[in-house]
């Protein structure tokens, strides 16, 4: 049976995302709050959304990278899940006002060929499961006041996952070193931040590879045709009515994500 309390988070958080109005965070009323109660949290919000028809189509890490754990004061990466509903058209704006606080940061996005289950995964074992790797934008937006949490508040919250967009190239992991590919990150045509595909945990592949054996502990794994965004290579920008959002990634060609 599922816990009063994972009940009560999951129709607040729930509330939250239909309402657009931020809530304190869960722990403040849920002191006992942890870890892994969120992940239930966040398994009954997703169950509740795929018996409404909008299945998980892919997975994402969270505070991967040195740049997010220091923005969100979190040290340590998060999972979350994707459904379809969250997969945005490239070139198509977002509407701002359909989020609490939208943000956005650069990830590159691995497209599996094989499925992949731990424990004892690699980084190699990743790549070799991979048929393709894109450039990919995420929309964050946090359910919680003032974009303030803790790892369990984030977790419960699905990682603060709302959209996410894919580029169109897709180039062979084998080809490339990941850990290599530069990342340029401009609002409005300035240069705020750039970065490399090692900001990710050292390879984001490396950064998969861990999701894939913290899911074996849990007796779960990635499938064949699935997408991992594999986390944000710089801190998130705010997405604001008006603006422009552009990530520019060697080989992987770029985005642009259009405020309205
Ligand atoms: O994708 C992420 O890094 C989500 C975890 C952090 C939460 C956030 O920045 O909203
Ligand atoms: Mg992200």
């Amino acid at each position: 049976m599922t816990s009063p309390t994972v009940v009560a988070c999951a129709d607040r958080l729930e509330h939250a995302v239909r309402d657009r109005t931020p809530i304190e965070k869960l722990t403040a009323s849920f002191p006992d709050l942890d870890v892994e109660m969120a992940y239930q949290v966040q398994a009954e919000v997703a169950r509740r959304r795929e018996a409404a028809g909008d299945p998980v189509v892919a997975a994402k890490l969270g505070l991967t990278s040195r740049a997010k754990q220091a923005q969100m004061n979190v040290d340590e990466p998060v999972y979350g899940v994707l459904h379809a509903s969250a997969i945005h058209p490239v070139g198509e704006p977002i509407g701002v006002s359909d989020f609490i606080f939208p943000r956005v940061e650069p990830e590159i996005v691995f497209r599996l060929g094989d499925d992949l289950a731990g424990p004892g995964v690699s980084a190699a074992d990743v790549i070799a499961a991979t048929d393709s790797v894109s450039c990919g934008l995420e929309i964050l937006d946090s359910r919680f006041t003032d974009y303030d949490f803790t790892a369990a508040d984030v977790i419960a919250d699905n990682t603060s996952a709302a959209r996410v967009m894919v580029g169109p190239v897709m180039a062979d992991p084998r080809d490339l070193d990941l850990a290599l590919v530069g990342l340029l990150l401009e609002v409005d045509g300035e240069q705020v931040a750039t970065a490399a595909g090692a900001a990710t945990m050292g390879h984001p592949a490396h950064a998969v590879a861990i999701y894939v054996n913290f899911l074996a502990r849990r007796g779960a794994h990635l499938a064949a045709g699935q997408l991992v965004f594999s986390g944000g290579l710089t801190k998130a920008v705010p997405l604001a009515a008006g603006s422009h959002v552009t990530a520019t990634f060697a080989h992987l060609g770029s985005l642009t994500v259009t405020g309205v």
